[in-house]
């Protein structure tokens, strides 16, 4: 692309104006010319990725069809301009057209089609296959509303929609000739003709899947790869025999259930909502790509027998399950194949990550919904369930083992059970996870077949999380680390290391920090009107709200803080301003009162005069990846403090780490794989290990005694029950996590890692008294970090599961 300047795009943009919106530049509105840059950048990857895909045919690669439900994009228009070496120029003719290049580039909504960190790492994934040149397309649903906008409104949470499209879709690229059929539904029938056994699946009611490419543009290279998103519409407005009988209503019925099924993403995250609506996303995302898929394989090959050598679905965690059954069904009722070479090959192009251990997110579904929806999937699973019960029992002779990796039981079927049976590959995302399902949640299979079992250590789009959104320290790491040489080898980064001692680079590094604390303090006043003092720590959680994350353990350690400068206002310290952000999902109760016991705690605080420049809380609105990217390099603490165990990897963790933040954390998921790096030195470790956790449940867990015993926790904890200035009582969350109200207390055990957390936090602010100490552990951090690039975990996949070869 050396050939496009400043110039070449200004003319491209001005032709969009007026080709697209009848408009000039003079009369184009900001909306409209952040259009118009996502056409022009669209038209370049339109051309490559057409090339792409004749390569990829031309070569007969092996290609990787990554599904999940969430992709969690976030902003396209620096990041495409970032990867197309094009955002100098881009800055530059926007501001020669009388633009604010800024301003366009903050009036891009995110792409919000995901909750967390599940749906993030799958958009990370994403750039890292593009920019290591593997064949790659990515499959989700095209939802209309991505997650809610959050407001809170007298300390609560108030969702809003989220209606991205508006200004979003100027990337989608509509393919309406690649439509695939879904069928759910109707009745099997089943008859013996000419010597067959046929299989008709009808009655049922059919909904159009239509592809909305994304391109996906990769870094220094013109491989280009596509995000496909299914749109769901009814093939006919209203069932014109139903209508012509009478039946008005019936008649819009189908056409209803159609156009609902991409309406919105569910904002559960890590909590399954057994509703019908979901299963039908999943089967519908899930059937559309496997027939989409083996269509071009036929239309290449001829034949589905080797699909297997060409193809290979990586699932994110169970939701897109349904592929093993789905493909199954393809290759026999519609391919003709045997049982056997149907499951030859399925098993041999299925691979699953798991990204949970918590049991309330380990998908079951209910069987007679699946009866109901999918009778041809319900058919086909029964089928899988029952030789794979046959092949547990020839293996183990236990029922207890027979009864645990079972597929279809007591009523429901166990998604994560079918993607082992189903898939070639399992693997964790840390590895203290990877070595949990070994030990414990997929013992027994791990058991029957351990060569099906890895770990691949989470990643994060370092380009985007670090060059793009820290352009201070990326150019310090260009001067000092080799030039531009880490965008694409990360662990160049190391070399940093060099510098540990050298006070000047420390200096810069810290000038640095200061400028983007004063940076994101000004964003804090436009955006969400609040006041930070760039003078205090930045010590930020910012994370889906779950009790297991434990924001209520560093809320009660704030407690605490407020509690002893009350004790001694006149005391000096080190001023801290403590950052939160968290959506919750709209139906998890006891989140949703963290989240109001965190604004509670701000407004007491920052209303108490003793507090000034010393104590500031703040809850940031409406947190998501564009507030992420303003926040993360201004942020100096990371607080990292699930209970140990709990979190599969974590990725939040790894960004901060990258832009220098020092982690306040437990040994927990990446975090682990962290303090390996960098030693008890380089960060502030505290609490139970998940060994240590499980060991204290086994013998029994009794919160009540600490509270009884230590008074510095019982006077937070009893500060819960009275609230603040606002009058509201958190006697319920009191309750939670002393006495236990209908559920053990203190699930997350916050009380047995209080103490330990309050010392961390100590431990923290003294040596931020110390600043080439706390600089010298930033440079540290910043330089092992190329580890926790996501083109190293895709590298992993690549070699270790896929076996696609890349750069
Ligand atoms: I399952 N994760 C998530 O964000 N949503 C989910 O529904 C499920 C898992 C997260 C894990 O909690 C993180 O520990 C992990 O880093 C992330 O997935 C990516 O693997």
């Amino acid at each position: 692309m050396a050939t496009v300047t400043s110039k070449t795009l200004e003319g491209a943009l001005g032709a969009k104006l007026r080709l697209n919106f009848g408009s000039t530049v003079e009369e184009a509105t900001d909306a409209q010319m952040m259009k118009a840059c996502a056409l022009v950048l669209r038209d370049m990857m339109a051309i490559r990725e057409v090339e792409t895909k004749q390569m990829v045919r031309r070569e007969e690669k092996r290609q990787v069809h990554y599904m999940s439900l969430e992709f969690l994009m976030g902003r396209s228009l620096m990041k495409n301009a970032y990867n197309l070496g094009l955002l100098p120029q881009l800055r530059q003719a926007l501001e020669n057209l009388g633009f604010r290049a800024a301003d366009i580039f903050e009036l891009e909504p995110d792409a919000a089609l995901g909750n967390g960190g599940l749906g993030r790492l799958a958009a990370c994934y994403l750039d890292s296959m593009t920019t290591l040149e593997i064949p790659a397309t990515g499959y989700s649903i095209c939802y209309e509303l991505g997650l809610f906008r959050q407001k809170i409104i007298e300390g609560q949470q108030v969702e809003l929609p989220d209606n991205w499209k508006d200004l979003g879709d100027a990337w989608l690229m509509p393919k309406p000739q690649e439509t695939e059929e879904v069928h759910f539904g109707g009745n099997i029938r089943e008859f013996w003709a000419d010597g067959y056994h046929h299989v008709v699946h009808e009655n049922y009611q059919t909904v159009l899947a239509i592809p909305c490419d994304m391109e996906i543009a990769g870094y220094e290279t013109r491989h280009t790869n596509t995000l496909r998103l299914w749109d769901a519409k009814s093939p006919s407005p209203v069932d014109m025999s139903l209508f012509s009988q009478g039946e008005y209503l019936k008649a819009t019925e189908a056409h209803a259930m159609a156009e609902v099924i991409a309406k919105v993403l569910y904002p559960e995250d890590k909590h399954i909502e057994g509703k019908s609506l979901r299963l039908k996303q999943q089967y519908f995302f899930v059937s559309a790509t496997v027939q989409s898929v083996a269509r071009r394989h036929l239309e290449t090959y001829g034949t589905l027998k080797n699909f297997h050598e060409k193809n290979v679905f990586q699932v994110n965690d169970t939701h897109p399950a349904l592929v093993i059954p789905e493909l199954m069904r393809l290759l026999i009722d519609d391919a003709g194949l045997s049982w056997d070479e149907a499951w030859y090959i399925t098993t041999h192009s299925v691979a699953y990550t798991n990204h949970t251990v918590l049991s309330e997110a380990l998908e079951r579904w209910p069987q007679d919904l699946i009866q109901r929806n999918l009778p041809r999937i319900w058919q086909v699973l029964v089928e899988i369930s029952n030789r794979w019960q046959k092949k547990v029992e020839d293996f183990y002779h236990d029922s207890t083992k027979t009864e645990d990796m079972a597929i279809i039981w007591g009523g429901q079927v166990r998604m994560a059970n079918l993607c082992i049976a189903g898939g070639m590959a399992v693997n964790g995302v840390s590895g203290l996870h990877s070595g949990i399902l070994k030990k414990d949640l997929f013992r027994n299979a791990y058991g029957m077949e351990p060569w099906k079992f890895q770990n691949v250590t989470n990643g994060i789009d370092h380009r985007r999380w670090l060059s793009e959104i820290n352009p201070g320290l990326d150019r310090l790491i260009r001067d000092l680390a080799g030039g531009d040489e880490y965008l694409l080898h990360p662990t160049a980064l190391s070399r940093l290391d060099d510098y540990a001692d050298d006070a000047e680079v420390l200096q810069r590094l810290s000038e640095i920090k200061r400028k983007n604390k004063e940076a994101f303090a000004d964003y804090a006043r436009r955006t969400q009107d609040v006041v930070l003092n760039p003078d205090a720590i930045f010590d930020v959680q910012v994370k889906r709200l779950h009790e297991y994350k434990r924001q209520l353990l560093n809320a009660l350690h704030i407690i605490t803080l407020y509690q002893q400068l009350q004790d001694d206002p006149g005391r000096s310290m080190q001023p801290q301003t403590f950052l939160f952000g968290a959506k919750a999902a709209p139906g998890y109760a006891v989140a949703k009162r963290i989240i109001h016991l965190i604004n509670s705690l701000a407004d007491q605080i920052n209303h108490d005069p003793i507090c000034k420049d010393k104590l500031q809380v703040v809850f940031l609105e409406n947190y998501r990846v564009s507030l992420a990217e303003q926040l993360i390099p201004a942020s100096e603490v990371s607080q990292q403090i699930s209970t140990a165990g709990k979190e599969a990897s974590g990725t939040g963790n790894m960004k901060f780490m990258m832009n220098g933040a020092l982690t306040v954390g437990t040994l927990d998921g990446a975090n682990v794989e962290m303090h390996d790096l960098l030693g008890d030195e380089n960060m502030f470790l505290f609490g139970l290990h998940a060994d240590e956790v499980a060991e204290l449940k086994a013998r029994g867990y009794l919160p009540q005694r600490l509270y009884a015993r230590d008074p510095i926790l019982r006077r937070a904890l009893d500060q819960l029950k009275t609230g603040f200035r606002d009058g509201v009582s958190y006697e319920d969350l009191f309750a939670r996590l002393v006495t236990g109200s209908n559920c053990a207390a203190d699930e997350y055990l916050l009380l047995a890692d209080f103490a330990a957390y309050c010392a961390a936090e100590k431990r923290m602010v003294e040596t931020y008294a110390n600043p080439a100490e706390w600089n010298r552990m930033s440079l540290h951090n910043i330089a092992r970090s190329g580890m926790f690039a996501a083109d190293r975990a895709v590298a992993e996949y690549a070699d270790h599961i896929w076996h696609v070869g890349h750069r």
